[in-house]
């Protein structure tokens, strides 16, 4: 033994006998049979999920709902304790915010793949999803959408592509037959926002009231960044529209309620999930009237699947402090049905879950989902809302 041994086998024993324990012999003269080993903890592996919404800018309220949504999924599955071939998973969510902008979509979409997300869920936006879709799909990572409905997003060929909701078609044909059907309308003024969601839901809307028997006034356009529509709505006034359908999202038809309650316009209102939200009234500062408004979320649920769906909203509220605006409960649902076919496939490799995924079948809090051929929600539903007291309240559940 050299001097520095020496020094360490002394300071040791020191610390030994300071604890109250014996010295044990070395390890080379020790003939005792050894303890039966303990079992050994499960390894743990850790998986990135990839989310994605616009959390800055005026939709910023719809951003963040969906990404609590993911949040909730995440802390669930992980006090949950998920089993991933045999190894412990931890779940991490890599947020991300693309503003609704499509080249921002497609950055923060090459930030995922370069931080090896094992699956990402969003975009919101159909105008950030189809873009960001082609980087994913490149990189073999599935994404499943919460919220965009343009059918483009699913029927590009790709395999990692899926959406828990219905899209523009069911959405716009629906309200299309409803503003035609239901509501009588004579004179239906459309308005889109000309994004690939606003342009595409209000095509269809457009097809369905033809297809109805309706006829709709000149076509108008605006932007998804516009606050003065005077001059589209005094245009639209002179036919004295009965119906408005606006193809867009809650922060412009806030606005635009204001001003056509300004400028005495007092059709109805409809649009599709874009408007669909809690915080549209606040939007419309007061020019809503009860009724006057129906728009749709591209999804629901009824019977005793409604339950599931209450105390979901109740247990976000607790956690998160607000109420869920519209997609948070499918964002949910996306999230936790993307673990379960990781769980089935023993494995988070996108490459061994993709499988497990196209032929899930998954009861949420949505309702029960499983995919077609292209990745898009079987047998999805609408619900159809108004508004009254600032308040939306249902008024069906179609299919
Ligand atoms: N579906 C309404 C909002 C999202 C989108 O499709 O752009």
């Amino acid at each position: 033994m050299n001097k520095f041994t020496l020094s360490v086998v002394a300071a040791a024993a020191v610390l030994l006998a300071a604890c109250g324990k014996k010295e044990e012999a070395p390890a080379a003269t020790a003939a005792a049979p050894a303890a039966p080993a303990a079992p050994a903890a499960p390894s743990e592996v850790v998986i990135k999920i990839g989310h994605v919404g616009p959390t800055s800018g005026a939709i910023a309220h719809l951003g963040k709902d969906n990404e609590m949504g993911a949040r909730m999924a995440i802390d669930d599955l992980n006090a949950k304790g998920v089993m991933i071939g045999g190894a412990k998973a931890k779940f991490e969510l890599l947020a991300e915010d693309d503003a609704a902008d499509p080249k921002q979509g497609t950055a923060v979409a090459q930030k995922l793949v370069d931080a090896k997300v094992q699956g990402v869920i969003g975009h919101l936006n159909s105008g950030t999803t189809i873009p960001a879709s082609q980087i994913y799909n490149t990189a073999g990572i599935p994404q499943i959408s919460p919220s965009a409905t343009n059918p483009k997003y699913t029927r590009q060929g790709f395999n990692t592509t899926f959406r828990v909701v219905a899209d523009d078609v069911h959405l716009g044909g629906t309200l299309g037959r409803y503003a035609v059907n239901e509501l009588k309308g004579k004179t239906i003024a459309v308005i889109d926002d000309r994004t690939a969601y606003g342009q595409g839901v209000a095509d269809e809307f457009e097809k369905a009231v033809k297809a109805a028997g309706g006829t709709t006034l000149d076509r108008q356009f605006t932007t998804d960044k516009a606050t003065d529509f005077t001059a589209i709505l005094t245009q639209i006034k002179s036919k004295k529209p009965d119906v408005v359908f606006f193809g867009g999202m809650d922060a412009v038809a806030g606005p635009m309620m204001r001003q056509m309650k300004q400028l005495g316009i007092n059709a109805k209102f409809v649009g599709g999930d874009g408007i669909c939200s809690g915080e549209l009234p606040k939007l419309a500062g007061g020019a809503m009237a009860d009724g006057q408004v129906v728009c749709a979320e591209a999804g629901g649920v009824e019977g005793e699947q409604k339950v599931g769906m209450d105390q979901f909203k109740e247990k976000f509220k607790a956690k998160f402090n607000t109420d869920v605006q519209v997609y948070a409960p499918y964002v949910y649902d996306a999230t936790m049905l993307m673990a379960m076919a990781m769980e089935k496939a023993g494995s988070s490799d996108p490459a061994k879950y993709l499988p497990e995924l196209a032929k899930i079948e998954y009861k949420g809090v949505t309702g029960n989902i499983a995919f077609d051929e292209k990745g898009d929600i079987k047998n999805g539903a609408l619900t159809l809302f108004t508004y009254k007291d600032g308040k939306r309240e249902q008024i069906a559940v179609v299919r």
